[in-house]
């Protein structure tokens, strides 16, 4: 039931849905669209856009939950500096929950970027028990043709707040948590009993460390 309302909260904002059949869709997206964070961690997403024709400029507003995130920092992505030089702007508003973003290609550009790729990078530290929609407000793709918008639909991201050790993701640490760790112990990316779930520090390997995390969270609630 929580991933399906998780789902939900994917809100599609396009305006162009009248597309049908096998034509191209402009998307602005978040990567990865879903993350399960903990207290104090930082994480970071890719701003994305896909099959985009003729690209000059872009500009995304985004908004958070202040009690679930708040931004470190925001960089841009490759997609229009690999092509030429750019001019790039960025503002964080952690009192709002608010960052905006643009980026343009400078003069003497001579055509405009197609494809996909990302367009920004941004960090958060996630504050609390709360989860938040990373929400696209207001964005923006300009041609470099006629300096025109560009048709597009967005697809916010999600932040999922757990209590670091609830493995299980059922609002606990308990016994249950530590036998989904212990069939991973031992275990690396590539390992049949791998489960990205009780490698509470991402380094790639299920071991003591992450154990002691859980237990310094054992009988937690959500
Ligand atoms: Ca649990
Ligand atoms: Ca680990």
């Amino acid at each position: 039931m929580r991933k399906a309302l998780m789902m939900l909260g994917l809100v599609v904002t396009a305006s162009v849905f009248t597309c049908l059949g096998f034509c191209q869709f402009t998307l602005i997206f978040v990567d990865p669209p879903i993350i399960t964070t903990s207290s104090y961690e930082e994480f970071t997403v890719s701003i994305k856009v896909a099959d985009v024709v003729d690209l000059m400029a872009w500009e995304i507003s985004m908004s958070f939950n202040l009690a679930a995130v708040e931004c470190v920092s925001i960089e841009e992505g490759p997609f229009l500096k690999q092509y030429w030089d750019t001019h790039f702007e960025f503002v964080i508003d952690n009192t709002a929950g608010k960052i905006v973003a643009f980026s343009t290609l400078t003069w003497p550009a001579w055509t405009g970027m197609n494809g996909s790729g990302t367009l920004a990078k941004v960090t958060f530290r996630c504050l609390g028990p709360a989860d938040t929609h990373l929400h696209f407000y207001d964005s923006t793709l300009l041609k470099y043709s006629d300096q025109t918008s560009i048709p597009h639909g967005t697809i916010d991201g999600y932040v999922r707040y757990v209590i670091l050790g609830d493995l299980n993701d059922d609002g606990m640490v308990n016994i249950s948590d530590l036998v989904v760790f212990a069939e991973a112990f031992g275990s690396h990316q590539t390992h049949s009993r791998w489960n990205p779930n009780a490698d509470l520090d991402n380094n790639g390997i299920v071991n003591i460390i992450d154990g002691v995390k859980i237990a310094k969270n054992f009988g937690k609630t959500s």
